[in-house]
């Protein structure tokens, strides 16, 4: 059984969320994925999600393709959620290449192309723009 490790906000769940969490999945058996806390998301993007971290694990933990969630309180606890969830695999889209490859002694380090045309971001400025 092949466990898979992928991590995000997933703040205004949309196609490419989706899509690379069933490529994830597809990679293994066993899909874990943590979720940006509302603090964290705010260190890295400087503004608070639109839906916060408890409703956003919500939606994740219920979708077919994930068999387990937990809250990514930072960025510097990468090493330590790899081995607490005995990955095999860390998956994450290629905004994020290159930078988790010092995780390749303790699993696998794959970087899947991101959707086209569609972010987070790009639905905020839509809906302002409304
Ligand atoms: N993603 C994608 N295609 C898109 C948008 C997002 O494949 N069009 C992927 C991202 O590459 C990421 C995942 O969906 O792997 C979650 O995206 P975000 O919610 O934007 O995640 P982010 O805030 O970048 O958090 O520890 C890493 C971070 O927590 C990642």
């Amino acid at each position: 059984m092949k466990r898979v490790l992928t991590f995000g906000t997933f703040d205004l769940f949309h196609i490419g969320h989706l899509q690379i969490l069933k490529r994830a999945k597809a990679l293994g058996s066993y899909l874990i994925v943590g979720i940006s806390t509302d603090a964290l998301n705010y260190s890295k993007k400087h503004r608070n999600p639109i839906c916060n971290q408890t409703h956003r694990k919500e939606i994740i933990q219920e979708l077919k393709c994930v068999d387990e969630v937990f809250f990514e309180e930072s960025l510097e606890l990468k090493r330590q959620y790899i081995i607490e969830t005995k990955a095999d695999v860390l998956v994450m889209g290629d905004d994020w290449k290159g930078r988790f490859d010092e995780f390749n002694d303790i699993c696998e380090v794959i970087y899947l192309p991101r959707t086209p045309s569609i972010s987070t971001t790009e639905l905020i400025e839509i809906v302002r723009e409304i």
